[in-house]
């Protein structure tokens, strides 16, 4: 979903424009998760974008959850935009290689604590807001089930890990355990090899190695844990 050429040179033009799509987007597509971003000079990576969630009081899963909660991954680069695109389109750069992730986000921060109730389930509405890479997610100690993908509600299917590509969502259920004496992680893992190896596929293979560590120096400073904190007398 995108707001492509927004007229950027008048603030309130874009923002009259923006609550109208917003507006009949709602009314007119099916309920689900999805985001909104803009698509003009690299902007959304360097954070004009955010969940767009359309709510339907008619779902097939309709009371099977006690709260819902939305969840994004994203990778994050440490210089922005303007100057990456010009590294990124130059002649110096035949190969197209798309500049590295620096790090990984959740919910656009560090350190992010998801409080919940034991006992209860959740319906997290999980999106990969990212401009490139895709991560694994998985909650420790916890099996999800999947109800929604891409906005469009599904059978119930378990899952121990989910692979969200850039702008994928999913929307699964998780039980909480019955119990307060630990606390889980969340983890999003960067995929680090995905796209080198659609990448490598022409190239001779000697040259395979040499090419995922130019391309793909990625450390484990990209996996992004948050904890899911059990507490009791949360309302
Ligand atoms: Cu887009």
């Amino acid at each position: 979903m995108s707001l492509v050429n927004l007229p950027s040179c008048n603030l309130i033009a874009s923002f009259i424009f923006c609550s109208f799509f917003l507006l009949t987007l709602a009314k007119t597509v099916q309920p689900g998760t999805y985001w909104y971003h803009s698509h003009t000079r690299g902007q959304y990576p360097d954070g004009l974008r955010g969940p767009l969630i359309v709510e339907t009081p008619d779902s097939p899963h309709k009371g099977k959850w006690d709260h819902d909660l939305t969840l994004t991954l994203s990778d994050w680069y440490h210089d922005q935009m303007p100057g990456l695109i010009a590294k990124f389109i130059s002649y110096a750069n035949p190969t197209g290689a798309e500049p590295v992730p620096n790090s990984a986000l959740m919910s656009d921060t560090q350190n992010l604590k998801v409080a919940v109730e034991p006992g209860k389930t959740y319906f997290f509405r999980i999106i990969n807001m990212g401009a490139f890479a895709a991560q694994y997610l998985w909650f420790e100690g916890h099996t999800m089930r999947v109800i929604e993908v891409d906005g469009v509600w599904t059978d119930e299917a378990e899952a121990d890990m989910l692979y969200i590509t850039a702008a994928q969502r999913y929307g699964v259920l998780v039980t909480m355990k019955n119990e307060t004496s630990s606390n889980f992680a969340i983890v999003g893992s960067m995929d680090q090899v995905g796209r080198a190896k659609y990448r490598i596929s022409a190239l001779p293979r000697v040259f395979v190695s040499l090419f995922l560590f130019s391309f793909f120096p990625f450390t484990s400073s990209v996996k992004r844990r948050v904890l899911l904190t059990s507490e009791p007398s949360l309302k």
